[in-house]
């Protein structure tokens, strides 16, 4: 028998210019407007690391009228046998979705929409090699975890709905995957037992936006502003890419919002 493709190993990302609005994306404490000139300075590390790490980028066109649609991570949902369409759990967001679709269904054969009237983001989405776990959280509500295990069903990927630790915007906020047999989270997450068949590493007290990293082929991207975080995996045995999230994360994201991620064998 073949062996599963590894969870991390991409070949094709999508990602979203930001909007000279993004500087009024939605966050549940301010801090401050991110400026738009940090956020495409930090847009354009990420860019740029991707293609280090030797994915396709497309990029698409900023859109004024959706503040927080650099996020593309969450109007949508993707794998190799198909892209799934969300419905986003914040008003303004919804309609980031239909903004997205037209480019799915170009470069996707099977695309679902997300039956029923539920919420799920794809920021609530942890895809592991063994299964798809789906955080429940003010963004992902039951009927749209269940409508989303429905659609995962027919591309063929077992799934989970988890539980994602209260006033934690989305499941990923607080873990990412860093290799099949590893995850990175937070001591909050970690508690509630969701991560048991996993290795977990836990990400040092005080540095918990860390945790949002993300594992590309053969490096793990992780913020900058975290050095204990960087530290930590470095010693552990990854190969570690630094990059500032500082103004994306005065507006409560970090490095796997700005990108869907997938492998393509259309290429
Ligand atoms: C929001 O609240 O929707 C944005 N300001 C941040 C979205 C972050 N997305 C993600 O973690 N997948």
């Amino acid at each position: 028998m073949p062996q599963p493709r590894p969870a991390y190993e991409f070949n094709s990302i999508i990602v979203r210019k930001p909007s000279q609005s993004v500087v009024n994306g939605l966050r549940a404490d301010d801090r401050g407007n991110p400026t738009y000139e940090g956020v495409t300075a930090e847009h354009d590390a990420y860019v740029t690391a991707m293609r280090d790490a030797g994915v396709k980028v497309t990029v698409l066109p900023a859109l004024e009228a959706f503040p927080d649609s650099i996020f593309v991570e969450d109007p949508a949902l993707v794998f190799t046998e198909g892209a799934i369409l969300l419905r986003p759990g914040a008003a303004t967001r919804v309609k980031e979705t239909a903004e997205i679709e037209p480019t799915l269904r170009e470069m996707f054969e099977a695309v679902l929409d997300l039956p029923g009237t539920g919420y799920a983001d794809g920021g609530d989405v942890l895809t592991t090699r063994e299964s798809v776990m789906i955080g429940l959280s003010a963004r992902t509500d039951k009927a749209g975890a269940e409508a989303l295990q429905a659609c995962l069903d027919k591309l063929g990927r077992r799934s989970e709905i988890v539980a994602t630790p209260e006033g934690v915007l989305h499941f990923k906020t607080d873990c990412s995957l860093l290799d099949d047999e590893t995850v990175l989270s937070t001591n909050r997450l970690a508690r509630s037992g969701v991560f048991k068949k996993f290795k977990q590493i836990i990400i040092p007290e005080g540095e918990e936006p860390a945790a949002n990293a993300l594992r590309v082929n053969d490096v793990v991207m992780v913020g900058s502003d975290f050095p204990r975080t960087i530290e930590m995996l470095d010693k552990a045995g990854f190969k570690v890419v630094p990059l500032k999230t500082t103004e994306i994360g005065k507006i409560d994201a970090g490095l796997s919002c700005m990108s869907l991620r997938w492998f393509s064998d259309r290429t």
